[in-house]
């Protein structure tokens, strides 16, 4: 039997997280094939460490997972050059980026079979697959290409995720000590990276998680959730949890008895949400969840302008007063809310595109208003392939194209889009992305992000004053004395660097 390796391509220059993504697949495959993770993050010399593998001659295949940004910087050439150096290697590309764009993975050349979407079930059915030289065309959730065709299989129902086999972190540990993973942030000493459910159940239409989940969510059962927590808690030290999850806090019922369970172990924690969903909340379930130790929490506000929330399908049920409302019941329960915006959608003419901009710039302010405490992320619009949505469509009559070769992905240009920078959209002109930009950096000036841990209070201080002015009158053109000490002090972005 072959043996299998997964690869995790570098994704943050310091605060490392487990590999989530790569150990689901290592849980799949556990006890049946044996299997080496090569973590990007924690290596000097990915390629070095993966050729020693494929030497040995025992590994014949390779997992890449891949999200958009800089993990393609470092998996399209070293996919490259794997199929050239040790071309009987079959690699597979799993995660975000190859899911919504299997077809330049597929046409690349190099890279033999995309999953698509979850490959807990996937992943060992098409290794035993190609094991035991049967037929894989009926294996869901999988794409290749068969001489010119690109064939995408059937999507699988959602797996529950309580069926799912324990994630093997004693062995990851083998490779790479846990203890490393577990980095110091804002909620504490030794934060853990969990995810507790896959999926959405919302369709957003500038979402990535919406082609890949089709509007279903699974999750793990409070029980589980605590029970892999407190492992890692006793055994490993940590002290905080970031949930990686989507949407997190889909489940009042969950949310309320995870909080129970968790509230004596006296750890920090933070999650994604909707604010919609929680606006119903019962009081006494913010208020447990806040004792249970969720200090802040992640929250796509994406526009207070009607127009733009319907443009973006935000369900229906968001609206900005809404927006606006529950980050002021918030400040009661002492819950940071941190709210991501969407800004710089299209619209029929430019003047329009620029008013967005302007009325979201304001409403941002008026947030801060009324909770200062708020945490704003800014994210410039860059499409995603939401095939039908109205958003979409209207993209495409744009003239936006995604690129059609896999290598261009990486060009400089690309990568800010990746990054939710400069997108790249035909309607948005430099001196939008200008303001966009220019904003955050006022913004930033005027409120530093409470996550940045080595931001003293005096910097803190001399930040705001610097910015004060420009922020009271508006005026966020050329903002380069703010730009200075933040790269004098490596000010840190949540929405680039996690959070
Ligand atoms: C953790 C995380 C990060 C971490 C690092 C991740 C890492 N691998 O080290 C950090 C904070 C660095 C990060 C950064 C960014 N991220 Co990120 N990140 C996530 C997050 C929250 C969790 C990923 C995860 O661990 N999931 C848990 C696993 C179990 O789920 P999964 O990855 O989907 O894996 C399943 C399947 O996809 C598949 N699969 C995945 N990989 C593989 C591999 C193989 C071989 C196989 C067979 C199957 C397979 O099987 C798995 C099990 O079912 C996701 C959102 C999410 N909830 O998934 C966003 C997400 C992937 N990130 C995203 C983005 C855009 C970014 C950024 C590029 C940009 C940004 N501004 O946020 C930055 C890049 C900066 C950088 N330095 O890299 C987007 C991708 C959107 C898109 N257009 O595709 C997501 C979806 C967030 C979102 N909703 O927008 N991210
Ligand atoms: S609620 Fe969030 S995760 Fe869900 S579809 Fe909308 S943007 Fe995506």
């Amino acid at each position: 039997m072959h043996k299998i390796i997964l690869f995790n391509p570098r994704s943050a220059v310091a605060k490392y997280r487990i590999p989530n993504s790569i150990l689901n697949i290592a849980a799949s495959v556990e006890g049946k094939y044996d299997w080496a993770i090569v973590d990007g993050n924690r290596e000097n010399d990915s390629f070095e460490r993966i050729a020693g593998y494929l030497n040995t001659g025992e590994y014949r295949y390779i997992g890449f997972t891949v999200m958009p940004g800089p993990q393609m910087k470092q998996s399209i050439p070293l996919a490259k050059k794997i199929k050239e150096l040790f071309p009987s290697t079959i690699i597979i590309w799993g995660g975000y980026f190859p899911t919504n764009h299997y077809k330049v993975v597929l046409n690349s050349g190099y890279v033999d079979f995309v999953i698509n979407g979850p490959g807990d079930n996937a992943f060992p059915q098409l290794i035993d697959a190609l094991e035991n030289n049967t037929p894989y065309e009926f294996i869901k959730n999988i794409a290749y290409k068969s001489d010119t065709t690109i064939i995408k299989t059937t999507k699988e129902d959602l797996i529950d995720q309580e069926s799912l086999k324990p994630l093997p972190y004693h062995k990851l540990d083998t490779f790479y000590p846990i203890e490393k993973y577990l980095g110091r942030t804002y909620l504490g000493d030794k934060t853990l990276a969990y995810h507790s459910s896959i999926g959405c159940p919302f369709t957003c239409s500038f979402c990535a998680v919406v082609p890949i989940y089709e509007a279903r969510w699974k999750a793990k059962s409070a029980q589980t959730v605590y029970k892999d927590i407190k492992y890692i808690k006793d055994k490993w030290g940590a002290d905080a949890i970031e949930f990686h999850d989507n949407n997190f806090f889909v489940s009042e019922k969950r949310s309320v008895e995870f909080s129970k369970l968790i509230k004596p172990e006296k750890m920090s924690w933070w999650g994604m949400a909707r604010i919609d969903t929680m606006h119903k909340f019962k009081d006494e379930s913010l208020s447990l969840i806040r004792e249970a130790g969720c200090k802040i929490i992640f929250f796509g506000a994406e526009s207070g302008n009607e127009k733009v929330l319907k443009q973006l399908d935000k369900g229906g049920t968001q609206t900005g007063e809404q927006i606006e409302e529950f980050a002021s019941r918030l400040k009661q329960f002492d819950i940071i809310p941190e709210y991501s915006f969407v800004l710089g959608t299209p619209a029929p003419t430019p003047e329009e595109v620029m008013q967005q901009i302007d009325f979201d710039i304001n409403f941002i302010k008026r947030i801060k208003e009324a909770n200062p405490k708020t945490e704003i992320v800014l994210y410039t619009y860059s499409p995603v392939p939401t095939e039908g949505s109205e958003l979409y469509n209207e993209v495409l009559q744009k003239g936006f194209t995604f690129p059609k070769k896999l290598e261009d992905w990486i060009n400089p240009e690309w990568e800010n889009f990746d990054m939710r920078k400069n997108p790249l959209t035909p309607w948005l002109t430099a001196e939008m992305i200008d303001k966009i930009r220019n904003f955050e950096t006022v913004l930033n000036g005027y409120y530093p992000t409470v996550s940045d841990i080595r931001l003293n209070s005096i910097k803190r201080k001399i930040m705001r004053l610097t910015a004060g002015m420009r922020y009271k009158i508006n005026f966020y053109k050329h903002p380069y004395e703010i730009k200075l000490l933040q790269r004098l002090w490596r000010y840190r972005q949540p929405e680039i660097q996690g959070f």
